[in-house]
């Protein structure tokens, strides 16, 4: 026995298996349960269904596990092995990141034109993270207000934001503030915000239909919600641990799809719960939307005019 035990250790070999089950511990940046956090909590159950003995994801919650704004350094530093996260949360990694929302096409032609690699080189290089996933396609993104608005001029008004919003925002006259998801509801409800920028799903989620009666509309831009991976262990998994995870991830991509009916129920929810839209029509809308697509790349443009060139063309073709 006592020479067989030698005999392994001199041959590198454990008592274990070769490659014992994998644990992972995932935080969505997202309050758990809600919109952009529900692809994220089935791709876990799906990670932990067809990964048994090999890898697991324990899910260990959302913003009360890290706060929002701390998750990209979390995961940059493996203190949170995967996380479920949107670049407007994590600018100070990847600065150019803003760039991922400015996508017209989904994440399956990303992934055909190699602009899905270039993102993942770009996470691994600035942020020593593997971008495994990308949900949100189709989603847009929406100004909500309090008060009713003449135009697209918001001057005077103080809206809450993230990098998403905030160009847009400042070109509209707006004054933009900073506020995690989870602090939005007190800062209607105070007074301290006169709208909001949100994307069309998940206004319910936390009640702020309460406090909200103007969406306007067309929407803008497109929601990156992204699975993000420590890259020192994603590197350390076994071939068959990541196999399982980026199963589950085109798995859970699939699924973007079925956003385009969900946003319709949304649209219905929200004007059954009192939210009257603001709709600029014709040139209005054309300029509206013209403007906030200029306003975007000039932020990316302007912080890493490299990057920008790199993803402008695959992210828009
Ligand atoms: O408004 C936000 O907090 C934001 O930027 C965002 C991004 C993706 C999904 C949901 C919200």
């Amino acid at each position: 026995m006592k020479n067989l035990a030698l005999c392994s250790l001199a041959l590198g070999l454990a008592a274990a298996p070769l490659h014992a089950q994998e644990v992972l511990r995932g935080v969505s940046a997202f309050a758990t349960g809600t919109t952009f956090s529900k692809p994220f909590e089935a791709f876990v159950d799906r990670v932990n269904e067809q990964g048994a003995g090999v890898v697991q994801i324990e899910y260990l919650g959302g913003p009360e596990a890290v706060p929002t704004f701390e998750l990209g350094n979390a995961v940059s530093a493996g203190i949170v092995d995967i996380a479920n996260n949107t670049t407007a949360f994590y600018p100070n990694l990847l600065p150019a990141g803003d760039a991922l929302h400015l996508a017209t096409n989904t994440v399956q032609e990303q992934r055909e034109n190699g602009c899905f690699d270039k993102i993942d080189a770009l996470h691994q290089e600035q942020m020593n993270a593997k971008f495994l996933a990308r949900t949100g396609d189709h989603i847009q993104f929406h100004i909500y207000l309090t008060e009713d608005v003449e135009g697209p001029d918001l001057s005077g008004r103080t809206i809450r934001t993230t990098p998403v919003y905030r160009a847009m925002l400042e070109r509209l006259g707006a004054t933009p503030v900073r506020t995690a998801p989870g602090e939005v509801y007190t800062a209607l409800e105070r007074g301290a915000i006169d709208g909001y920028g949100w994307p069309v799903q998940g206004v319910m989620d936390l009640g702020w239909n309460e406090q909200t009666s103007y969406r306007i509309d067309p929407g803008f831009y497109q929601v990156d919600v992204n699975f993000l991976v420590n890259l020192d262990r994603w590197n350390g998994l076994s071939e068959e641990a990541r196999a399982v995870l980026e199963e589950a991830a085109l798995w859970i991509e699939e699924k973007n799809a079925e956003n385009l009916e969900i946003n319709e129920r949304e649209k219905e929810r929200q004007a059954e719960s009192g939210i009257q839209v603001i709709e600029f029509t014709g040139e209005t809308a054309e300029n509206y939307l013209s403007m906030a697509q200029d306003a975007g790349w000039g932020v990316v443009e302007a912080i890493d005019p490299e990057v920008a060139a790199d993803l402008k063309p695959c992210l828009t073709q």
